[in-house]
């Protein structure tokens, strides 16, 4: 059914004259003269605080300067990190009127034009809108400037042809002046209304802002912030930058992407594609504006309706995560600081000897020779590649950092990557055309084009020469903002529109090139002052194709720098947060917040890596970091060390116990990246994803699920030995406890004493697990076990995806195992949805049955009595022990009440 409004539908003859309609309707309010214009009258200015939009943007002007642009002026007191504007449009400033609004067969377009120029300089005057009802539930719109081609993201979008037959969505258009409004059809909800503010769209300034159905809105990252986004006066500001996690800063990488949540628990997500500098102000109106400094206005928005399905809508424009290696969810171990391979084996072996499980081992800029890339040291790492072996005879693998800045200042053929990459012409130039020579570790440096099709190959050969040597498994790829210690260049930078840009967002330093190079350097496919935010991105691509070459197996990266995409080729890393408890409480949100990117695989350094740790902290932070889809432990130099071993027999049992508890569910968080590699699913997942029709769940961000099925509770503070804990509606169970709490949604008091991170399995699902081991090599040979928690009903499911762990595309080959699990009427029993033969010596070997009511009067396992059970009467809790099934054969297991 078309409703009213809708621009939707072209098929039916409903449809097609409902549209006729409307683009009468249209037709005559554009030629219609608004009333403002026919007769002047004085600007209207009193409007409510939240309804003001800056209307000087790019520096503090006075009363007059601010009337000379037509706008109003009224000084306010500061609030939030920016404040209420002083100087704010009127609804009677110009903006751009729309023409020919006609139907396309992707849905619509239009001219947009103004006639008078705004404050920016060269303001393009005519714009071409177009929009595209891409699917049911995505819709896709773009201004551009129909004469002339300006920078566009070079990241793979879906090209869609046609025209969606029925969307969620309707889109109303208004003329004069011109504004958009989307829709969601069934419950007439605005996602998206642009009338509030003037669109500019100036060549280095273009800003549109849209209201907000509510306050409840996330992502929006990287940045130091709470889950659900403050909009009092608050700015997030876009520009990749090398800073440890701060407040009111811009961070490491930039998503510009939000999800909005609706009265009733629907939610939708807005992107804008665009990389360049950038800045997104949020108003208690609500309502949020969107300022870029280049490209174009490229958006899509995602209609859900649940918030799931606006993450999934938002990868299938992205892309989904890539599938990781199985060893790459054990523990891994990093410092700054192990000078020598002897000291490297020596914390293995230190792990080792004090029963740590451990998989990755890592190496910092310490192995290399003079801080140089694909060299490393004679003297202190003279046997290195002996020792990445022996890890690797001890089921291990092995992964050291790579910086991007290339050593440019060696004797002439003395270093490779630099004497070829300037013959390859492989580096990023100067307002001269030649190499801009920057400075990082190594001294004097220049930075590879990712962008440019030979430095994919370039990279390629250095990654295969060191591989070569070095048999590393993975790579760590820092610095790649590009971080740069001196301003721009050594040669500083010219004095140009793109350096000093007539709006420069809110970015810490006051510069573009602060921290980073000049922003009017050249690459292939554009300025660095376009490309900036996709430095991290594309070395992340050039190494990820790189490493399928050379390792034919999984590439494992982890980058300190992302763009939207990122995800599908590569982790994160939070970068250098500080040991605090602070610091510990917003790794949850950026965890939370990454894995709504569709970058999943995300963790913080645990510990944290700058400043010193505490005993407390490190036990507290080791419980939670079990928890990270990413576990890594890495510190700084010069900090207290903070291996697990260091620490007292007491924290030494607690960081162990959680990360036994990692190891044992390692199936379950394997199937869980599976789900994300496949279905674009979440793996760390905020409460309101799972049950957004609780308005409690909607600004928790002190704890988190994995996937739907067990709910995380750490300590985030302090001497704490109980937390607050909200269940949401559902039977929880507490592993220790047994018997389930039934939660209406209610918030509880736990105990949480040191040696404990509190965690609940949801009655209704079926968790796959395994013994641990002392890494995953080992554990991947154990029995499986099986956690069921029934709920009331006594029914769970659940799921098992299985593969080698570590061969490429095995899901896309179909060259692997998925058994499903399901518990009814007092059964369990496996189905074979595909079996593959990597799977053929797994066997189940011990099922917990949470939620039995009753003592069982017999066990069957397959048909055959089992004396090998436990039942315990106070907490409710079924054990079948000894069971040798092999999990690619069906199986029933009853028990009798
Ligand atoms: O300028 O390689 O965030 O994890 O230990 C510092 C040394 C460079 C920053 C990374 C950090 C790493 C450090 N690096």
């Amino acid at each position: 059914m078309s409703m009213p409004g809708s621009l939707g539908r072209s098929g039916s003859s409903e449809g097609s004259v409902w549209s006729l309609l409307m683009l009468l309707l249209l037709s005559a309010v554009c030629s219609g003269a608004p009333s403002q214009e026919t007769q002047p009258s004085p600007l209207q200015c009193n409007l409510s605080p939240n309804s003001r939009f800056d209307c000087a943007p790019e520096k503090i002007v006075s009363k007059e300067e601010c009337e000379a642009r037509g706008c109003c002026y009224s000084p306010a007191e500061h609030n939030g990190n920016i404040g209420q504007p002083w100087c704010f449009y009127p609804p009677s400033y110009p903006s751009y009127k729309m023409d020919n609004l006609t139907q396309t067969d992707r849905g619509y377009s239009a001219t947009l034009k103004r006639s008078m120029g705004t404050f920016m300089p060269r303001d393009i005057m005519t714009l071409q809108l177009e929009v595209f009802f891409e699917t049911e539930s995505r819709l896709h719109f773009t201004i551009k400037d129909p004469a002339e081609k300006r920078y566009e993201v070079p990241i793979p979008t879906p090209q869609v042809h046609g025209k969606a037959p029925n969307t969620l969505y309707d889109v109303q258009f208004s003329c004069d002046p011109f504004s958009l409004v989307v829709r969601r059809k069934s419950t007439g909800q605005t996602l998206l209304n642009t009338t509030l503010a003037p669109l500019i769209f100036a060549d280095q300034f273009l800003q549109i802002s849209t209201s907000l159905p509510s306050g409840y809105l996330y992502g929006l990252g990287e940045h130091y912030i709470a889950l659900n986004l403050s909009l009092q006066w608050n700015r997030l500001t876009f520009w990749n930058r090398d800073l440890r996690p701060s407040k009111d800063s811009n961070l490491y990488g930039s998503h510009p992407f939000y999800l909005s949540m609706e009265k009733g628990g629907s939610a939708h997500g807005v992107f804008l594609l665009n990389s360049n500098a950038m800045d997104v102000l949020l108003q208690e109106a609500p309502a949020l504006t969107w300022r870029t400094t280049g490209g174009i206005l490229d958006f899509y928005v995602f209609l859900g309706p649940e918030p799931k399905s606006v993450i999934r809508q938002y990868q299938d424009v992205i892309g989904y995560p890539f599938m990781p290696p199985y060893w790459s969810l054990g523990f891994h171990l990093c410092r700054w600081g192990y000078s020598t391979s002897n000291c490297t084996r020596q914390v293995v072996k230190n792990m080792r000897d004090a029963k740590f499980p451990l998989d990755v081992q890592w190496n910092d800029i310490d192995y290399m020779d003079a801080m140089r890339d694909f060299t490393y040291d004679a003297n202190r790492y003279g046997d290195f590649p002996e020792m990445v072996k022996e890890f690797h005879q001890q089921g291990m693998k092995y992964i050291m950092i790579v910086d991007p800045a290339i050593s440019s200042s060696n004797t002439p053929g003395s270093y490779p990557p630099y004497d070829d990459g300037l013959k390859r012409g492989v580096f990023i130039t100067d307002d001269k055309g030649k190499p801009l020579v920057g400075k990082v570790w190594p001294g004097l440096t220049v930075f590879p084009d990712f962008t440019n099709p030979e430095t994919f190959s370039w990279w390629y050969d250095m990654v295969t020469l060191f591989h070569d040597q070095v048999p590393f498994d993975g790579m760590w790829i820092d610095m790649n903002e590009p971080s740069n210690f001196v301003k721009g260049s050594v040669n500083g930078c010219p004095n140009n529109e793109l350096e000093n840009p007539p709006y420069v967002p809110g970015v810490v330093g006051g510069s573009l090139s602060s921290t980073t190079i000049c922003a009017s350097s050249q690459q292939h496919l554009s300025s660095h002052y376009n490309l900036h935010n996709l430095y991290g991105l594309s070395e992340a691509v050039a190494t990820y194709y790189a490493l399928i070459k050379v390792l034919k197996k999984r590439p494992f990266i982890i980058s300190r720098s992302t763009f939207a995409s990122h995800g599908h080729y590569a982790g994160h890393w939070t970068g250098d947060v500080v040991s605090s408890w602070e610091q510990l409480y917003y790794s949850v949100p950026a965890i939370l917040r990454f894995n709504m990117f569709g970058v999943p695989m995300v963790g913080a350094d645990i510990c944290g890596f700058g400043g010193n740790t505490t005993e407390e902290l490190c036990v507290r932070w080791s419980q939670l970091g079990a928890f990270y889809p990413f576990m890594r432990n890495h510190n700084d130099q010069d900090s207290v060390s903070q291996e697990p071993y260091v620490f007292s027999g007491e924290a030494q049992s607690a960081i162990k116990s959680a990360l036994l508890i990692r190891y044992t569910l390692l199936p379950y968080l394997y199937t869980l990246f599976h789900k994300a590699h496949s279905s674009g699913e979440t793996v760390a997942r905020a409460l309101f994803i799972e049950f957004p029709t609780d308005p409690n769940t909607w600004t928790i961000d002190r704890q988190f699920l994995w996937g739907e099925a067990l709910l995380i509770t750490p300590v985030l503070e302090q001497g704490k030995t109980e937390v607050n804990a909200y269940l949401p509606i559902g039977t929880w169970y507490a592993p220790e406890l047994g018997t389930g709490i039934e939660s209406k949604g209610q918030w509880m008091v736990l105990p949480a004493p040191l040696d404990k991170i509190n965690f609940h399995i949801r009655g209704g699902y079926i968790l796959p697990a395994q013994m641990p081991g002392m890494n995953t090599e080992e554990s991947r040979k154990n029995d499986l076990l099986l956690v069921v928690a029934l709920n009331p009903d006594g029914v769970a499911r659940g799921d098992l995806y299985w593969d080698d762990g570590e061969s490429l595309g095995t899901f896309e080959r179909q060259d692997y195992t998925h058994v499903l699990f399901i518990a009814a009427n007092n059964v369990l029993l496996n189905e074979l949805i595909r079996l593959n033969s990597q799977a053929d010596g797994l066997k189940l070997g011990l099922v917990t049955v949470y939620g039995v009511p009753s003592p069982p009067k017999k066990v069957l396992v397959n048909g055959i009595a089992s004396e090998d059970y436990s039942y315990t009467l106070d907490t409710k809790v079924l054990v079948i022990m000894n069971l040798s099934l092999p999990i690619v054969q069906e199986f029933v297991i009853t028990w009798t009440l």
